[in-house]
């Protein structure tokens, strides 16, 4: 368990925690000279039973409040400690509304130096302080009154905290034994904590340093999962893989650590102190979706704004440890519920769904809003469209990983690693998720019913049409039926829905040709009879219809016929319209280059032509039929294969 101070500077923050836990905060040799906290300081507080309290002290004073923010991310209980003498000042005020655009951590309030007042002056200030946090959204807040120097109060408040300590450790340690007693409001926290935990670790980094004997070391608050000695991470920023060898949590060594507790952990691996900076992220895997890196760059968010935002308005950006710039863009109004956004990210952020960010002024004087991460999906054109900006509310307001996937699926096929990554999920979790929609997955994507159902509508249409536009050919490979129906759809679900339309005849396959099953019916018994004496004339040759009817003594027409029919049943191809080939030409020549691309790369019009021994115009001829079906496709002077597995 971690408690964080917030409140403004001089206000006895410091010192109180001194007063609770024994220990001073202060570690950087400026601070103590100055007397002012600068960057974060950790307290930690041993109990009796193995068990640790932990306290991140941050700095009161406006300008480090970046450091501030980096401190109480992933904190569930705040302290925020408010002197009896100046009472509610501006930092007080600021830190509280961070507080709430954060996600409404609970609170604890410390009136401090009580001994430095008058008794009604302390009433005064747990007044005011109470009306705060009633105008800032908190409800009936403990408020504990001391003075550090004298240590009044100090036991109460120890007490106190340890008694919150204490229902943490039950949640975390006996669920399921608690969840019987435990009110509503209890369990479903309970529930967050457990989900939290359950989900892939991430650690944002907010200390690095070397320890003798040991190595590197990084410390952060871990914001969901779990981790074990041995086991290996991902760093972002240096991109790098790296073994954790040793591990405190809560300032003990420990063989497992998980989110809520402070963290430190040893790693090894390919990389120096001075390669790491607070900001950067320890995560349970590379975060990767169809071979890009997963950091944001654009994200849409909710916003809750306190002061009016403009469009394109330039900002600081506050994510966990890290600050950076960007843009806002408001995609609906400000007068609209939820207020709807998209954040352009001057660095990319390693952001998930439901993070938390502030929105400082670019001045740094001022916080504007808080956001909170609805998708990492922004698309490039149509985010301001009706129709999206209400899938985008909806998408806002889900309360599960399921309800989240569903929605996605409304919109297309989904990278099945990239929803994973951006909700956090586990391998299991992912796989359990699936387990109950009924959804079509080839490889990394997955396509709703409905969705596979007008795919394959797509699919029927384009081969439907390609029939009508080709009645002299058999039909087409698959990937040039995919070309031409889904041409945005990933190859392995096309694929699958294909072979979905075999199986359920509606489509058939010859000679490994994709035909509609009523296109490549039997010759009528006079055709076949007629066929017999044809064949044999397409032995080694090609024939134009014409030629062929006059060589035969045949009417056109009904050659024309006969020899569409052959067509269709893959007898012969037509390499331009009206004149065929045998297909087992069509399946030599195919050979011929697949070998010459084995050895040179691809042919050449004049070498398939002195290859063959016929004429330049019929070698081209040729060969574009061959880039027609995929089977080739050119490259300047050189045709070079494409779908090889065409013929
Ligand atoms: N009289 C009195 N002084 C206090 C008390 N707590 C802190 N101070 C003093 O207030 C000053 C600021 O305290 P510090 O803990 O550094 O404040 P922080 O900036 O909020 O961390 C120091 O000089 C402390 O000695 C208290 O309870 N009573
Ligand atoms: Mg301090």
């Amino acid at each position: 368990m971690i408690f964080a101070t917030a409140g403004h500077v001089d206000h006895g923050k410091t010192t109180l925690i001194q007063a609770i836990t024994g220990v001073d905060t202060t570690h950087l040799p400026e601070e103590k000279k100055r007397g002012m906290t600068i960057d974060l300081g950790y307290a930690y507080w041993p109990q009796p039973d193995g068990t640790s309290v932990g306290f991140v002290d941050v700095p009161g004073h406006e300008k480090f409040l970046s450091n501030m923010l980096a401190g109480i991310g992933g904190i569930d209980h705040i302290l925020l400690v408010i002197a009896c003498d100046d009472g509610v000042m501006a930092q007080t005020r600021e830190h509280l509304a961070i507080l709430r655009l954060i996600g409404r951590p609970a609170i604890t309030i410390v009136l401090t130096k009580a001994d430095s007042v008058a008794q009604a002056r302390v009433e005064e200030v747990r007044q005011q302080a109470a009306q705060l946090l009633a105008s800032q959204g908190w409800q009936s807040v403990p408020l504990f009154v001391t003075a550090a120097t004298t240590e009044d109060g100090i036991i109460p408040l120890r007490e106190h905290l340890l008694s919150i300590h204490q229902i943490n450790s039950v949640h975390q340690f006996c669920r399921s034994s608690f969840l019987q007693t435990s009110s509503l409001q209890t369990s479903s926290l309970q529930n967050l904590q457990h989900e939290k935990l359950k989900q892939r670790f991430r650690l944002a980094i907010d200390r690095v340093f070397t320890v003798k004997g040991a190595g590197l070391v990084v410390t952060g608050t871990a914001l969901a999962g779990s981790i074990n000695v041995g086991e290996t991470l991902w760093l972002t920023d240096s991109e790098q893989a790296v073994r954790v060898r040793g591990l405190h949590a809560q300032n003990q060594p420990a063989q497992s650590a998980k989110a809520g507790q402070r963290i430190a952990l040893n790693i090894v691996g390919d990389i120096s102190k001075e390669q790491i900076s607070r900001g950067d992220w320890l995560l349970s895997q590379k975060p990767v979706s169809q071979g890009l890196l997963l950091a944001a760059e654009k994200v849409l968010v909710e916003i809750e704004a306190d002061s009016p935002l403009q469009n394109w308005q330039p900002l600081h950006i506050h994510h966990a440890a890290s600050h950076i710039t960007g843009r806002i863009s408001i995609l609906n109004s400000l007068a609209d519920a939820p207020i709807l956004a998209e954040l352009t990210l001057d660095r990319p952020l390693w952001l998930v769904e439901n993070d938390r960010l502030i929105l400082r002024d670019i001045s740094a004087k001022k916080t504007l809003a808080g956001a909170r991460v609805v998708s990492l999906n922004s698309p490039r054109r149509g985010k301001r469209r009706h129709e999206f900006l209400d899938w985008l509310s909806q998408l806002a307001r889900t309360h599960s990983h399921a309800e989240s996937l569903a929605l996605y699926l409304t919109r297309g096929a989904l990278s099945l690693s990239h929803f994973a990554w951006s909700r956090q999920l586990t391998e299991s979790q992912l796989n359990s998720l699936l387990a109950e929609m009924k959804v079509i997955i080839a490889g990394d994507w997955a396509l709703s019913q409905h969705h596979a159902a007008s795919a394959e509508q797509k699919l029927l249409q384009a081969m439907a049409g390609y029939h009508e536009k080709h009645p002299d050919q058999l039909g087409v490979g698959k990937a040039r039926l995919k070309r031409m129906a889904l041409p945005t759809l990933d190859d392995m679900l096309a694929y699958k829905l294909i072979n979905r339309l075999l199986e359920q005849k509606l489509l058939k396959q010859t000679n490994g040709w994709l035909h509609s099953p009523e296109h490549g019916l039997m010759f009528t018994a006079e055709q076949a009879c007629l066929w017999l004496h044809v064949e044999p004339y397409f032995q080694a040759e090609v024939w134009w219809v014409r030629d062929l009817a006059t060589e035969m003594g045949e009417d056109e027409e009904a050659m024309r016929c006969l020899l569409r029919k052959a067509a269709q049943l893959g007898l012969i191809i037509a390499i331009v319209s009206d004149r065929y080939y045998h297909r087992q030409c069509i399946q030599q020549f195919a050979d011929l280059i697949r070998r010459y691309s084995q050895d040179k790369g691809g042919i050449t019009a004049i070498e398939f032509r002195d290859e063959l021994g016929i004429g330049r115009k019929l070698a081209i001829q040729i060969l574009e039929y061959f880039d027609r079906m995929g089977f080739t496709r050119r490259k300047a002077d050189l045709h070079v294969l494409r779908d090889e597995g065409i013929f």
